[in-house]
């Protein structure tokens, strides 16, 4: 039984990679939902609807261990709504990853870099009350970031002055004071990092938390059960068969293009 990720685009990978170097003998199924990308501007009870919908054919089709979810605009709207429907199946969430920034911080001043929808979600707000009181922390919700993201992984080219124009909000200062940490609240925004860090005016650390979600699904794995299965893992594109850029990109992830249920 393999384990199923599920994005709304190419962003998931940051978190593929990493599940990767953790669980070299496990077989994964890579979902990217482009048909719905990007899903920072989706009507929230839509998007829900939409997320949940997926999953069921999913879950039928594939029969996975446990599904990640390496998308923070989904994880932040659905993942109650998966844990109700489906109760049997383990999912392992994408949300911002603003406690340890809080832990992390000198200056107080942490930035959240993320799509429009993830920003506005209660849920994020609720986690900046738990963990973040006594940090002042800047949403930044960027309209283009993840499809620039995407353009620069399949092409190998992006806008240098469209991802300043995005990322620059994320550095404040106020009374001496500097931001010093950046949260990566978009699956997509990892692949972007070496252009951003170039960018930062001061130094800044840039909070990827791909790792510690490969390490949370890694816990929730049964030890044995190894795939016997060989072969090269499946990307499945919901907007149905990917062009030859997005084939030679998921081809440089060991993932083959499967046609969609
Ligand atoms: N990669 C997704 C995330 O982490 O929020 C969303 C990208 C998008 O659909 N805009």
């Amino acid at each position: 039984r393999p384990v199923l990720l599920f994005d709304s685009g190419i962003g998931g990978l940051t978190v593929l990679r990493e599940a990767r170097v953790l669980m070299p003998e496990r077989r994964f199924v890579y979902v990217a939902d482009n048909a719905g990308f990007p899903y920072g501007d989706w009507e929230e009870a839509a998007l829900r609807v939409r997320i949940v919908d997926l999953f069921g054919t999913l879950i039928a089709q594939h029969d996975p261990l446990l599904c990640m979810i390496p998308c923070n605009t989904a994880s932040t709207l659905v993942l109650g709504d998966l844990r109700a429907a489906f109760p049997q199946m383990n999912f392992v969430g994408t949300v911002p990853a603003i406690k340890p920034a809080a832990e992390r911080t000198r200056s107080g001043l942490v930035s959240v870099l993320a799509t429009p929808g993830t920003v506005k979600r209660q849920y994020t707000r609720d986690l900046i009350t738990q963990w973040a009181s006594k940090c002042e922390v800047t949403l930044v919700g960027s309209v283009r970031l993840a499809a620039l993201a995407e353009t620069y992984m399949r092409h190998g080219f992006v806008e240098e002055e469209a991802v300043r124009a995005e990322v620059q909000p994320c550095f404040v200062e106020k009374d001496g004071r500097r931001t010093d940490i950046v949260v990566l609240a978009c699956t997509h925004y990892p692949f972007l990092a070496n252009r951003m860090r170039k960018m930062a005016p001061w130094p800044v650390d840039w909070l990827d938390p791909a790792e510690a979600i490969a390490r949370r699904a890694l816990a929730l794995l049964p030890p044995d059960g190894h795939s016997s299965e060989m072969g090269l893992d499946r990307a499945i594109f919901t907007a149905g068969p990917p062009d030859a850029a997005t084939r030679s990109l998921i081809r440089g992830f060991g993932l083959v293009a499967a046609e969609p249920a």
